[in-house]
């Protein structure tokens, strides 16, 4: 059975371009309702602990830089499928690849500056809130 809960960011380049109240209305218009939410700033070490799967792939040190590049808002979510979702409700890594109507399509500017993070696995959601949010 899948889990009820996901995890969110959004990212540098989408706070900075002032997309978080759209961003979030989509989140809120999709079923999602948001449990716990917190605007903060990452630094090297947190953003390299939060993607610690990527240390070895050769966008690592750049996506780190880019995460800690400004404010980003992190939020804990409810809704029934939550994980698949929320993919859905995102789109594809790359923008030029995403669904016409999707969060990256329409806020993202590049593969790195993508606007939004949304966990890949319900485990992997759990060990993200837990990341963030205790
Ligand atoms: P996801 O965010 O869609 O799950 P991942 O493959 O987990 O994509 O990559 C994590 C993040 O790393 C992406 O959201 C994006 O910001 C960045 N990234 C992924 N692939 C590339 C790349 O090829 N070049 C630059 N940045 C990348
Ligand atoms: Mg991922």
């Amino acid at each position: 059975m899948s889990g009820i809960r996901t995890f969110t960011i959004i990212k540098p380049d989408a706070f900075e371009a002032s997309y978080t109240g759209p961003i979030i209305e989509k989140i809120e218009e999709a079923g999602f309702k948001i449990l716990n939410m917190r605007l903060e700033r990452l630094d090297q070490n947190r953003a390299g602990k939060f993607y610690e799967v990527h240390n070895d792939k050769p966008f690592f040190e750049r996506l780190c830089n880019y995460m800690c590049s400004g404010p980003i808002v992190v939020m804990e979510l409810e809704k029934s499928n939550a994980v698949e979702d929320f993919r859905k409700l995102i789109g594809a890594t790359n923008p030029e690849n995403a669904e016409e109507g999707t969060i990256r399509k329409l806020y993202a500017t590049s593969i790195e500056a993508n606007a939004i993070h949304g966990s890949d696995s319900d485990e992997n959601a759990l060990k993200e809130i837990n990341f963030f949010f205790t």
